[in-house]
Protein backbone atom coordinates (compact mmCIF):
# COMPACT_ATOMS: atom_id res chain seq x y z
CA UNK A 1 0.00 0.00 0.00
CA UNK A 2 1.22 3.41 -0.94
CA UNK A 3 0.90 4.46 2.59
CA UNK A 4 1.61 8.32 2.31
CA UNK A 5 -1.15 8.93 -0.62
CA UNK A 6 -3.63 6.84 1.84
CA UNK A 7 -2.16 9.28 4.34
CA UNK A 8 -2.70 12.03 2.46
CA UNK A 9 -6.18 11.33 0.50
CA UNK A 10 -9.48 11.41 2.45
CA UNK A 11 -13.33 11.20 1.52
CA UNK A 12 -15.65 12.70 3.80
CA UNK A 13 -19.56 12.79 3.13
CA UNK A 14 -21.44 15.78 3.93
CA UNK A 15 -21.65 19.71 3.37
CA UNK A 16 -18.19 21.16 2.39
CA UNK A 17 -18.89 24.23 3.95
CA UNK A 18 -18.78 22.74 7.60
CA UNK A 19 -15.42 21.83 6.84
CA UNK A 20 -12.33 23.87 8.66
CA UNK A 21 -9.19 23.34 6.26
CA UNK A 22 -7.36 25.74 4.57
CA UNK A 23 -9.06 25.90 1.64
CA UNK A 24 -12.37 24.38 0.20
CA UNK A 25 -13.06 24.65 -3.55
CA UNK A 26 -16.27 25.75 -5.02
CA UNK A 27 -17.79 24.46 -8.15
CA UNK A 28 -18.38 27.79 -9.77
CA UNK A 29 -19.48 29.01 -12.90
CA UNK A 30 -17.44 31.63 -15.48
CA UNK A 31 -19.05 34.78 -13.86
CA UNK A 32 -18.09 33.71 -10.41
CA UNK A 33 -20.87 35.46 -9.18
CA UNK A 34 -22.82 32.72 -7.70
CA UNK A 35 -25.69 30.13 -9.05
CA UNK A 36 -26.67 26.81 -7.18
CA UNK A 37 -25.78 23.41 -5.43
CA UNK A 38 -22.72 23.67 -3.69
CA UNK A 39 -21.44 27.68 -5.21
CA UNK A 40 -24.73 29.21 -4.07
CA UNK A 41 -24.42 26.88 -0.49
CA UNK A 42 -20.97 28.46 -0.09
CA UNK A 43 -21.69 32.04 -0.85
CA UNK A 44 -24.79 31.71 1.96
CA UNK A 45 -22.55 30.51 4.83
CA UNK A 46 -19.69 32.73 4.15
CA UNK A 47 -21.93 36.08 3.52
CA UNK A 48 -22.04 38.86 1.05
CA UNK A 49 -18.46 39.81 1.44
CA UNK A 50 -17.40 36.57 -0.11
CA UNK A 51 -19.73 38.20 -3.26
CA UNK A 52 -18.08 41.54 -3.04
CA UNK A 53 -14.25 39.91 -3.46
CA UNK A 54 -15.25 37.80 -6.72
CA UNK A 55 -16.90 40.73 -8.41
CA UNK A 56 -13.25 42.15 -8.41
CA UNK A 57 -12.03 39.15 -10.01
CA UNK A 58 -13.75 39.61 -13.73
CA UNK A 59 -14.70 35.86 -13.63
CA UNK A 60 -12.70 32.87 -14.96
CA UNK A 61 -12.29 30.37 -17.65
CA UNK A 62 -13.87 26.98 -17.55
CA UNK A 63 -11.30 24.58 -16.46
CA UNK A 64 -9.44 27.39 -14.28
CA UNK A 65 -9.95 28.32 -10.83
CA UNK A 66 -9.49 31.99 -8.54
CA UNK A 67 -9.03 32.55 -5.05
CA UNK A 68 -10.48 34.13 -2.24
CA UNK A 69 -10.57 34.92 1.44
CA UNK A 70 -13.11 32.20 3.61
CA UNK A 71 -15.32 35.19 4.95
CA UNK A 72 -17.60 33.50 7.28
CA UNK A 73 -16.95 29.87 6.40
CA UNK A 74 -14.63 27.90 8.46
CA UNK A 75 -12.57 27.49 5.67
CA UNK A 76 -9.79 30.38 6.03
CA UNK A 77 -9.88 29.83 1.82
CA UNK A 78 -12.40 29.31 -1.32
CA UNK A 79 -10.83 28.64 -4.50
CA UNK A 80 -13.42 29.31 -7.26
CA UNK A 81 -12.93 26.12 -9.93
CA UNK A 82 -15.00 26.45 -12.96
CA UNK A 83 -15.68 23.00 -14.48
CA UNK A 84 -16.85 22.13 -17.68
CA UNK A 85 -20.33 21.57 -19.01
CA UNK A 86 -20.66 17.71 -20.08
CA UNK A 87 -21.92 17.42 -23.62
CA UNK A 88 -20.04 14.20 -24.59
CA UNK A 89 -16.82 13.14 -23.26
CA UNK A 90 -15.04 14.02 -26.35
CA UNK A 91 -15.20 17.74 -26.58
CA UNK A 92 -12.54 18.98 -24.55
CA UNK A 93 -14.44 18.23 -21.04
CA UNK A 94 -11.14 15.78 -19.68
CA UNK A 95 -8.97 18.32 -19.88
CA UNK A 96 -10.84 20.73 -18.61
CA UNK A 97 -11.94 19.16 -15.26
CA UNK A 98 -8.17 17.82 -14.79
CA UNK A 99 -7.60 21.78 -15.14
CA UNK A 100 -9.30 22.34 -12.63
CA UNK A 101 -7.93 20.05 -10.24
CA UNK A 102 -4.38 21.10 -11.33
CA UNK A 103 -4.88 24.71 -11.12
CA UNK A 104 -6.86 24.84 -7.47
CA UNK A 105 -4.10 22.42 -5.95
CA UNK A 106 -1.11 25.23 -7.26
CA UNK A 107 -3.32 27.97 -5.90
CA UNK A 108 -3.34 26.16 -2.63
CA UNK A 109 0.14 25.67 -2.54
CA UNK A 110 1.33 29.34 -3.87
CA UNK A 111 -0.99 30.92 -1.16
CA UNK A 112 0.59 28.62 2.06
CA UNK A 113 -2.75 25.89 2.49
CA UNK A 114 -1.34 22.40 3.62
CA UNK A 115 -5.41 21.09 3.14
CA UNK A 116 -7.99 21.54 0.28
CA UNK A 117 -11.09 19.92 0.20
CA UNK A 118 -12.64 19.22 -3.04
CA UNK A 119 -16.17 18.70 -4.12
CA UNK A 120 -17.62 16.71 -7.49
CA UNK A 121 -16.47 19.41 -9.63
CA UNK A 122 -19.30 19.23 -12.53
CA UNK A 123 -20.99 16.41 -11.32
CA UNK A 124 -23.98 18.27 -10.54
CA UNK A 125 -26.04 20.73 -12.90
CA UNK A 126 -23.06 20.56 -15.38
CA UNK A 127 -23.82 17.05 -15.77
CA UNK A 128 -20.63 14.81 -15.93
CA UNK A 129 -20.60 11.07 -15.05
CA UNK A 130 -19.93 10.54 -11.69
CA UNK A 131 -17.09 8.34 -12.21
CA UNK A 132 -15.31 9.66 -15.56
CA UNK A 133 -14.91 12.63 -13.35
CA UNK A 134 -13.78 10.99 -10.15
CA UNK A 135 -11.26 9.23 -11.85
CA UNK A 136 -10.01 12.46 -13.36
CA UNK A 137 -10.35 14.04 -9.80
CA UNK A 138 -8.06 11.01 -8.34
CA UNK A 139 -5.81 10.96 -11.14
CA UNK A 140 -4.78 14.77 -10.86
CA UNK A 141 -4.39 14.72 -6.91
CA UNK A 142 -2.41 11.76 -7.21
CA UNK A 143 0.00 13.18 -9.43
CA UNK A 144 0.13 16.42 -7.61
CA UNK A 145 0.72 14.83 -4.58
CA UNK A 146 3.77 12.76 -5.78
CA UNK A 147 5.10 15.60 -6.96
CA UNK A 148 4.84 18.11 -4.45
CA UNK A 149 4.85 17.42 -0.66
CA UNK A 150 3.29 21.03 0.47
CA UNK A 151 -0.06 19.70 0.47
CA UNK A 152 -0.69 17.41 3.52
CA UNK A 153 -4.57 16.66 2.60
CA UNK A 154 -6.59 16.72 0.12
CA UNK A 155 -10.09 15.80 1.15
CA UNK A 156 -13.11 14.48 -1.56
CA UNK A 157 -16.44 15.76 -0.27
CA UNK A 158 -19.17 13.73 -0.99
CA UNK A 159 -22.93 15.01 -0.85
CA UNK A 160 -24.85 11.57 -1.36
CA UNK A 161 -24.21 7.80 -0.73
CA UNK A 162 -24.24 7.18 -4.27
CA UNK A 163 -21.35 9.56 -4.86
CA UNK A 164 -19.42 8.28 -1.72
CA UNK A 165 -19.78 4.70 -2.71
CA UNK A 166 -18.21 5.66 -6.18
CA UNK A 167 -15.34 7.17 -4.54
CA UNK A 168 -14.88 4.49 -2.15
CA UNK A 169 -14.44 2.17 -5.19
CA UNK A 170 -12.28 4.18 -6.95
CA UNK A 171 -10.14 5.75 -3.43
CA UNK A 172 -9.62 1.12 -3.28
CA UNK A 173 -8.41 0.96 -6.75
CA UNK A 174 -6.65 4.05 -7.30
CA UNK A 175 -5.02 4.66 -3.88
CA UNK A 176 -4.76 1.94 -1.16
CA UNK A 177 -4.19 -1.49 -4.00
CA UNK A 178 -0.89 0.70 -5.13
CA UNK A 179 2.54 -1.17 -3.63
CA UNK A 180 4.94 0.25 -2.12
CA UNK A 181 7.85 1.91 -3.61
CA UNK A 182 6.27 1.16 -6.94
CA UNK A 183 6.59 4.90 -9.22
N1 LIG B 1 -21.05 20.08 -0.19
C1 LIG B 1 -20.43 19.19 -1.01
N2 LIG B 1 -20.93 18.83 -2.21
C2 LIG B 1 -22.08 19.40 -2.61
C3 LIG B 1 -22.78 20.34 -1.81
C4 LIG B 1 -22.21 20.69 -0.55
N3 LIG B 1 -22.79 21.58 0.26
N4 LIG B 1 -23.91 20.72 -2.49
C5 LIG B 1 -23.92 20.03 -3.66
N5 LIG B 1 -22.83 19.23 -3.73
P1 LIG B 1 -23.08 21.44 -8.60
P2 LIG B 1 -21.53 21.72 -11.12
C6 LIG B 1 -22.41 18.32 -4.82
O1 LIG B 1 -24.36 21.40 -9.37
O2 LIG B 1 -22.12 20.47 -11.66
C7 LIG B 1 -23.87 26.21 -9.94
O3 LIG B 1 -25.06 26.88 -10.20
C8 LIG B 1 -23.44 17.87 -5.80
O4 LIG B 1 -24.19 16.76 -5.29
O5 LIG B 1 -23.03 22.28 -7.38
O6 LIG B 1 -20.04 21.92 -11.24
C9 LIG B 1 -22.65 27.00 -10.37
O7 LIG B 1 -22.83 28.38 -10.22
C10 LIG B 1 -22.58 17.48 -6.99
O8 LIG B 1 -22.09 16.14 -6.83
O9 LIG B 1 -21.86 21.96 -9.55
C11 LIG B 1 -22.52 26.62 -11.82
O10 LIG B 1 -23.37 27.40 -12.65
C12 LIG B 1 -21.40 18.43 -6.90
O11 LIG B 1 -21.47 19.03 -5.61
C13 LIG B 1 -22.99 25.19 -11.84
O12 LIG B 1 -23.85 25.02 -10.71
C14 LIG B 1 -21.37 19.52 -7.95
O13 LIG B 1 -22.69 19.94 -8.24
C15 LIG B 1 -21.83 24.23 -11.67
O14 LIG B 1 -22.28 22.91 -11.83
Amino acid sequence: MDTSLAQRIELVKGDITSLAVDAIVNAANTSLLGGGGVDGRIHRVAGPELLAECRTLGGCPTGSAKITRGYRLPARHVIHAVGPVYRDGRSGEPELLAGCYRTALKLAVENGCRSIAFPAISCGVYGYPLEEAARIAFHEVIEFLRADTRIERVLFVLYDDQAFGTYQKLYSELVTSKKEGLP
